[in-house]
C-alpha cells in the first residue's frame, strides 16, 4: 500500500530578518490564499501545525553588523527545532514565512536529517538575491541578506551552529536560480566560494528550461530536495507583495517551468515559502501567485504526462 504523503505546515510569524516591516503577515496570507487546498489537489494531505512563537521585533539598528540577532537567533532555534520534528516523523515540512533569515534554521533542519540518513542533499534557491552576504559585507545588517552564507560555514557562530558543530551545507550542494540583485562585495564573496548561480542573464540567454536541465544535471536519484522559495524571485509585475523587489524577474510561465522541472524530480521533500509581504500586496494576489507556483511545484499540470513534452 502506497502510504499518504503528509506535509506538514509551519507558520512563522516574523520579519526580524528584513528591512521592511510585514513579513510576520506571511503565513496568514497564504492560507487566506489556498495553500493548504493546493496542496491537498495535489495528492498531499496537509496538516497545519500553526504557528511557531518568538520575540517581537524590536526595530533597531544594527550592533555589530547583524540587525537583531538575539531574536533571529531565537526563531531560528524554533523552526531548527519544528522542522526536525516533522522529518523524524516521517512529514514534508513546509514553511510558511516569515523572512528568509529564517532559511538557515529551515535549511539547517534539512540537512542534518540528510546526513544522519546518509542521504544526498541538494537545496535550491529561488531568489532575486544570493543571501550571501556576512557582518562585514552587508550593506545593511539584515539577516535575510545572510542565511546561505550561515549555512555554508559564514556567520556568527550561534547561527552557523545551529544544529550541531560545523556548517549545515557545502556550496556544491546549493543550486541558485532567477538572481539578478547581488551587492558589490558579495558578489566577489559569491565568485570565491564557487556558488552555483543561474542568473537572470542566463535565463534571458538559454532559457528557463536549460538553466534547470543544467541545475538538475546530477541530481543524485536518492537526494533529498529542499526547495527555499524567496517569493521575490517572480517579476514584481505580478509579485509586488514583498519587500525588497527587484525588475526583471522570471515571467509567469518561466516561474511556473522552473517549478514543473522541479516537480518532474519527484524528489522534493521539504519548502521555505519566505518573504510574502501582505502589508505591501494588492488583493494578496501575491500570496495567491506563490500558491500558484507551489502547487506547480508539487505536479500541478495541464495534461496527464508520462514524461515531459519534448524528453
Ligand atoms: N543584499 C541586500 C542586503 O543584504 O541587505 C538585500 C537582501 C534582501 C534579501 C532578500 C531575502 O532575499
Ligand atoms: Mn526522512
Ligand atoms: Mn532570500
Ligand atoms: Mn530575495
Amino acid at each position: 500500500m502506497m502510504t499518504e504523503k503528509v506535509a506538514a505546515l509551519i507558520g512563522v510569524p516574523t520579519d526580524v530578518g528584513a528591512g521592511v516591516r510585514g513579513a510576520s503577515m506571511g503565513p496568514e496570507a497564504l492560507r487566506v490564499a489556498g495553500l493548504a487546498r493546493a496542496l491537498a489537489r495535489q495528492g498531499l494531505r496537509v496538516e497545519d501545525t500553526g504557528n511557531l512563537g518568538g520575540p517581537f521585533n524590536p526595530w533597531q539598528p544594527p550592533l555589530d553588523g547583524y540587525r537583531h540577532l538575539p531574536e533571529v537567533l531565537q526563531w531560528n532555534r524554533a523552526v531548527f527545532d519544528a522542522v526536525t520534528a516533522q522529518l523524524q516523523a516521517g512529514r514534508m515540512p513546509v514553511m510558511l514565512g516569515g523572512d528568509h533569515c529564517l532559511g538557515v534554521g529551515s535549511v539547517g533542519a534539512v540537512a542534518r536529517h540528510c546526513r544522519r540518513a546518509g542521504r544526498p542533499l541538494r537545496v535550491f534557491w529561488l531568489d532575486a538575491h544570493t543571501d550571501f552576504n556576512t557582518a562585514r559585507l552587508t550593506p545593511s545588517g539584515n539577516v535575510h541578506g545572510m542565511p546561505v552564507a550561515c549555512l555554508c560555514g559564514f556567520g556568527p557562530d550561534a547561527l552557523v551552529n545551529l544544529g550541531g558543530a560545523g556548517p549545515a551545507l557545502r556550496t556544491r550542494d546549493l543550486r541558485m536560480i532567477g538572481i539578478r540583485s547581488v551587492d558589490r562585495e558579495e558578489r566577489l564573496f559569491v565568485h570565491e566560494q564557487g556558488l552555483d548561480v543561474y542568473d537572470m542573464r542566463m535565463i534571458d540567454e538559454i532559457g528557463m528550461r536549460a538553466v534547470m536541465q543544467a541545475a538538475l544535471a546530477d541530481l543524485p536519484r536518492d537526494a533529498h530536495v529542499h526547495v527555499s522559495f524567496d517569493v521575490d524571485f517572480l517579476d514584481p509585475s505580478y509579485a509586488p507583495g514583498v519587500g525588497t523587489t527587484v525588475q526583471g524577474g522570471p515571467t509567469w510561465r518561466e516561474a511556473q517551468l522552473c517549478m514543473e522541472m522541479l516537480a518532474d524530480t519527484g524528489q522534493v521533500a521539504s519548502l521555505d515559502i519566505v518573504e510574502l509581504n501582505p502589508a505591501l500586496d494588492v488583493r494578496n494576489g501575491t500570496a495567491e501567485a506563490a500558491v500558484q507556483m507551489v502547487e506547480s511545484l508539487f505536479g500541478k499540470s495541464t495534461l496527464v504526462r508520462e514524461k515531459p513534452p519534448t524528453s
